[in-house]
C-alpha cells in the first residue's frame, strides 16, 4: 500500500507545475475581461478542475505517506527488542505455594532414611532419597549413567548434578500425577552448593532443611553394622571414610548456606530412633501445621 502511494504522490506532485502556467494565463485573461467587458475567450474550466484534482490528490497522498511509516516502525520495534533482550530465565517447575519441599540433610548414617519413613507414615509426605534414585538408575537395564553412578557412589563422590536433579524432578512429577501428593522430603540432597542453586531455580524453592546432627564415630558404628547385611557398595570402611570427607568438605557448606537464610531446623541424631523422632516432631510441630497442601 505504501509503495503505490509514493508513486501516486510523485506523479501528483509533478502534475502541479505543469498545470500552474494556464492558471496565470486564465487570471490575466479574466482581469482583462473585467476591465473591458465580457471575455472574448471561453473560461478554461477543465484546466482549473485538473489543478484542483491534482492538488487534492497530492494532499491526500501526502497525508497517507505520513501515516504509513508509523505502523511499519511499530511492527519493527518488537523484533529489535527480542534480539537484544536477554534470554528469559527458567522459572521453577513447581512453585512453593503449590509444592512443599523439605531437604533432609545429615552425614552418612545420621538416620535420614529412618526418620523420613516415620514422617511418611504419620504426615503423608512423599519420600525421595537421592541416593536411592541414583542406585535405581544405576541398576536400570540400559541406563547410560549406570557405570558412572556406580563409580561415584563407591568413591563417595557426588554424581554430576544434572543426573540427580532430573531424577528428582521426574520422581516428583510422577508422585503428583499418581498420588496427588505435594509434600516432599528430599533426602540426602542437595549435597553440593551448585545442586542447591540448580534445584531451587529450576525445580522448586525449598521450604526448609531438616538437619540431622551426628558425630562421625556414631555414624561409623551404624554404617558398619548396616554393612553386614545391606549389600551397599559404599558400606565398607574405605568408602565410608571418603563419604565422611565429602560430607565435611562439600555437603556441610550447603547446610551453612541455608542456615544463613534462617531455613535450617536442627535435630540431635545421636539418640535412639524413637528419641530422635520425638525431637523431629517437636521441632516440626508448628511447621507441619502450615504445610497441609495435600
Ligand atoms: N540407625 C538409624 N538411626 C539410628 C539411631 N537413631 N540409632 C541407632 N541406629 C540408627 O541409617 C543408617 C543405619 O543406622 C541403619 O542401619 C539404621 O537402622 C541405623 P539411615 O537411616 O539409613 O541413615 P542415612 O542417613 O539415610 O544413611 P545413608 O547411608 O543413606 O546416608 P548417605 O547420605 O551416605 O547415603 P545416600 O544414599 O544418601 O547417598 C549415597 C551416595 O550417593 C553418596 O555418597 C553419593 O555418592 C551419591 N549421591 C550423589 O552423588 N548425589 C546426591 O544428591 C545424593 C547421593
Ligand atoms: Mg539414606
Amino acid at each position: 500500500m505504501f509503495a503505490p502511494s509514493r508513486v501516486l504522490l510523485r506523479s501528483s506532485l509533478r502534475a502541479i507545475p505543469r498545470t500552474a502556467a494556464p492558471r496565470r494565463v486564465v487570471s490575466a485573461a479574466a482581469a482583462r475581461g473585467f476591465a473591458s467587458g465580457p471575455p472574448k475567450t471561453s473560461m478554461p474550466v477543465l484546466p482549473i478542475l485538473a489543478i484542483l484534482a491534482a492538488g487534492s490528490t497530492a494532499f491526500y497522498y501526502l497525508v497517507q505517506a505520513r501515516k504509513d511509516p508509523l505502523p511499519a516502525i511499530e511492527a519493527h520495534q518488537p523484533a529489535q527488542q527480542q534480539q537484544i533482550a536477554p534470554p528469559p530465565t527458567k522459572k521453577p517447575t513447581f512453585s512453593p505455594q503449590q509444592v512443599s519441599v523439605i531437604f533432609v540433610l545429615g552425614g552418612p548414617g545420621a538416620g535420614k532414611g529412618t526418620q523420613c519413613a516415620n514422617l511418611v507414615r504419620d504426615y503423608g509426605f512423599v519420600h525421595l532419597s537421592a541416593g536411592d534414585l541414583l542406585r535405581e538408575e544405576q541398576n536400570r537395564a540400559g541406563s547410560e549413567f549406570g557405570e558412572l553412578i556406580k563409580t561415584y557412589i563407591r568413591e563417595g563422590k557426588i554424581v554430576p548434578m544434572e543426573v540427580t536433579v532430573a531424577l528428582l524432578e521426574n520422581a516428583m512429577k510422577s508422585a503428583i500425577a499418581a498420588q496427588g501428593k505435594y509434600k516432599f522430603l528430599i533426602d540426602g540432597f542437595p549435597r553440593k552448593l551448585d545442586q542447591a542453586y540448580k534445584f531451587e531455580s529450576d525445580v522448586c524453592p525449598s521450604t526448609f532443611t531438616l538437619f540431622f546432627d551426628c558425630p562421625e564415630e556414631v555414624m561409623l558404628k551404624r554404617l558398619l553394622k548396616r554393612g553386614e547385611t545391606s549389600g551397599r557398595d559404599d558400606d565398607n570402611i574405605e568408602s565410608i571414610k571418603k563419604r565422611f570427607r565429602t560430607f565435611t568438605e562439600t555437603s556441610y557448606p550447603v547446610v551453612e548456606y541455608f542456615r544463613a537464610q534462617g531455613k535450617v531446623i536442627d535435630v540431635d541424631a545421636t539418640n535412639t530412633p524413637e528419641g530422635v523422632y520425638a525431637h523431629v516432631k517437636k521441632q516440626l510441630k508448628d511447621k507441619l501445621k502450615t504445610m497441609d497442601k495435600a
